[in-house]
């Protein structure tokens, strides 16, 4: 694989950059590999790169029913944050958050992980309670938050208003090396590194059923062929229930759509990212001036990729009030991710009742700030068969013996 660098740069403009080598193989499927990854996201394509660069195992595929990185991965708002309240979230989200400072540099793409700070505003004084606390478990955590003042937050983020009507702004939780990433490019960036150490990336390669022996997995039906394996991480986010059915056991995760949208671009007035969990709308403005926004999940079950009109209305009417220099923006698109969603709102890194099939799902509204940190903590899990210290307390058990690890205020989006 040819190295990206300026000097690169600099070599390919004198052919008119007809040089350059496709970033990653579309091979055709071998009839088994060591490790079979169902589902390349970022989670999927992290969980393969990993397994390489830690544990040396690179005869491995990555199976991916549409194209790589166009489930949620291509889809979500790009936040990246590590102020989770549990000691084993933050341990993994802030994992997550620091190999995300060098992740270009590691995998020699440029993932344009931006640490331009998070905020989560605290307009009830239940919610200026929470954080406060979260601050304080943050601190014990080793991440760096702090509870901010409402002037501190006008500072932060001038176009916001603070004294608005119903919910004047009391505070916020800040963290300053939250920020956003490009999510394209992190799966593209993971993909290319995947591809560089022989790995194969098979798209439009559908996983239709999983096969077993003693109680053992062997292989996958997909709509290119029966392709045998040893080992199987299933990691399909919003089909986790579906693929899990088909090797035979079930989940306790359910799937619903996530919605987000877009501005017209205009020019650059906000830079930092703010979440205003009381009214249901967060916000960031991308780096061609588009503000992107979200809300909410839909309120029922359903797997449609779409948007719909009432999100736009709920969202911006709820955002006006806090921001009221949107009220006259023009929004361009819209559209919905089909998340996985947990009763604890944590995720699921861990066996399952079938031998040599792992299980990584349940990121629900908030997995893309942990893609690197789950891939790291799925690779070890895959590799050595048992949950290393990152995903120990992940197991899909937890939810049969009562270990809940409650995220429902750090998930930060309503459910
Ligand atoms: P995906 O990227 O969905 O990858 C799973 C892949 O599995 C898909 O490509 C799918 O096609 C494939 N697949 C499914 N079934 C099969 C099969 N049978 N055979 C083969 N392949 C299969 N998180 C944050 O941290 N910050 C945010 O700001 C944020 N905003 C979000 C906004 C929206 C609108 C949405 C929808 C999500 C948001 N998220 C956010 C959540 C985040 O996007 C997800 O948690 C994360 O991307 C999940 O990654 P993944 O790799 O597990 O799943
Ligand atoms: O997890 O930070 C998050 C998030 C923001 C929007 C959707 N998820």
């Amino acid at each position: 694989m040819k190295r990206y660098s300026a000097f690169a740069l600099a070599r390919e403009a004198l052919s008119n950059h007809m040089g350059w080598e496709r970033a990653w193989a579309a091979p055709q499927p071998k009839a088994a590999y060591d490790v079979i990854i169902i589902g390349a996201g970022g989670h999927g394509l992290a969980t393969a790169y990993y397994l390489g660069k830690n544990f040396g195992i690179t005869n491995v595929a990555i199976l991916e029913k549409g194209w790589l990185g166009g489930g949620n991965t291509g889809r979500n708002t790009t936040i990246i944050r590590s102020n989770y309240l549990q000691d084993s979230s933050a341990a993994i989200y802030e994992k997550a958050r620091s190999l995300y400072e060098t992740l270009s540099q590691d995998l020699n793409y440029n993932a344009m992980f931006s640490p331009r700070g998070v905020m989560m505003l605290a307009q009830t004084h239940h919610e200026v309670r929470g954080y406060q606390r979260t601050a304080h478990a943050n601190a014990l955590q080793g991440v760096v938050t702090e509870f901010i003042s409402p002037q501190r937050v006008k500072d932060l983020c001038p176009i916001l208003n603070i004294d608005g009507p119903r919910y004047p702004v009391l505070g916020a939780l800040w963290q300053a090396r939250g920020g956003t990433g490009r999510h394209d490019a992190v799966a593209w960036g993971y993909a290319r590194a995947c591809s560089a150490m022989g790995m194969d990336i098979l798209q439009n390669c559908e996983v239709k059923g999983i096969t077993s022996a003693n109680g053992m997995v062997t292989g996958v039906d997909t709509t290119k062929g029966y392709i045998g394996t040893k080992k199987i991480g299933i990691v399909v986010a919003g089909h986790s229930g579906q693929v899990a059915d088909m090797a035979g056991f079930r989940l306790p995760v359910e799937a619903v759509a996530l919605q987000a949208l877009v501005s017209e671009p205009i020019k650059p007035c906000m830079d930092v990212v703010v979440m205003a969990n009381t009214v249901h709308g967060y916000m960031s403005q991308s780096d061609k001036g588009e503000m992107v926004i979200g809300g909410g999940t839909d309120g029922f079950n359903n797997f449609t990729q779409r948007g719909s009109f009432h999100h736009i209305e709920e969202t911006l009417r709820a955002l006006i009030e806090t921001f009221p220099i949107i009220s006259r923006l023009k929004m361009l698109r819209q559209w919905g991710g089909i998340v996985d969603m947990t009763g604890d709102r944590s995720p699921i890194i861990s066996k399952t009742p079938v031998g040599n099939c792992f299980i990584n799902c349940g990121w629900g509204t908030g997995g893309f700030k942990a893609i690197p940190g789950s891939g790291w903590a799925m690779a070890e899990l895959m590799a050595k068969g048992e949950p290393g210290p990152l995903a120990a307390e992940f197991d899909m058990w937890r939810f049969k013996e009562g270990r809940f690890i409650d995220e429902s205020v750090a998930a930060g989006v309503a459910h």
